[in-house]
């Protein structure tokens, strides 16, 4: 897969933002859903130079390794090195020119909000990306607003969407009645609708497998191998919007082996809240 990089504004939007200064945000995510869990959170200030994603444009690998297996770094997936959003925007928590980026550490639960603070080191845009679980390849999305100067309280309302990189065929790896292969596993999680075998329905344990570490192995719905590790496993567009998870209400026959009546969602999935400090 090719990463692209498409420029996010004008040189001419820029030139309105030479005011910007340096100001450590407090960013507040709050996970809107009933039955959906937020991954580790990358978030960037950046220039033009930088983008996480595009709607109607092709994902990057890195954005297939954080919608499909909630990776962002090395360090939550070695194999990914070279393809994930560290490769991609260069080291965190410093100034990379182009951007600057912190992994925001532990999931978000349905109907929570966490908060952090994040020194933007005078970058005007802010992007803001995280794996919905369980899902194939939703992710909810914040792209390239112009990071608010003014000192205040400022919302937005986030959407969920899909990378496009992995069909959402909702089966957990396990099965094998449908493709007769086997699911392309839900993000790598060991049982539907949870991050681990044995967990409660809507409460993921982050210690089996790893959180959104990947495991694929098999073949895709082509028949083509899929190794441990890769994040091939057919493609459904560019980025769009999500469809939503459909579900149904067998967790091991079916069409899917999603809850529908707890994994379904309505956008938006996720508000943002940025806090701009007095200077
Ligand atoms: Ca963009
Ligand atoms: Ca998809
Ligand atoms: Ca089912």
């Amino acid at each position: 897969m090719a990463v692209t990089k498409i420029a996010g504004l004008t040189a001419l939007a820029l030139g309105t933002l030479s005011s910007v200064h340096a100001v450590e945000l407090e960013i507040s995510i709050t996970n809107l859903t009933q039955g959906n869990y937020f991954t580790p959170r990358l978030v960037v200030a950046h220039t033009d130079a930088a983008d996480v994603f595009e709607v109607g444009t092709p994902a990057s690998t890195a954005l297939a390794w954080l919608a499909e297996a909630g990776v962002i770094d090395d360090a939550q997936e070695p194999a990914s090195a070279g393809q994930n959003f560290e490769a991609v925007l260069g080291p965190a928590d410093t100034d990379n020119g182009s951007n600057t980026w912190h992994r925001f550490g532990g999931l978000v639960a349905p109907a929570t909000t966490l908060t952090y603070t994040f020194d933007t080191m005078d970058k005007p845009l802010l992007s803001l990306a995280s794996m919905l679980i369980p899902t194939n390849d939703a992710f909810v999305g914040l792209d390239s607003i112009e990071i608010p100067t003014e000192p205040g309280t400022y919302s937005y309302y986030l959407n969920a969407y899909d990378a496009g990189t992995e069909l959402n065929d909702e089966l957990n790896s396990t099965r094998t009645d449908i493709t007769g292969v086997g699911g392309t596993a839900l993000g790598g999680y060991g049982a539907p609708g949870v991050a681990g075998a044995g967990a409660p329905p809507i409460a993921p344990s982050m210690s089996v497998g790893g959180l959104g570490v990947a495991v694929q192995v098999g073949q895709d719905a082509d028949g083509n191998a899929i190794g441990a590790n890769e994040v091939v496993d057919g493609t459904d567009g560019p980025v769009h919007i999500h469809r939503n998870t459909l579900g149904d209400t067998s967790a091991t026959d079916g069409a899917s082996d999603l809850n529908s009546t707890v994994h379904r969602w309505l956008n938006p999935v996720a508000k943002v809240t940025i806090v701009v400090p007095a200077a």
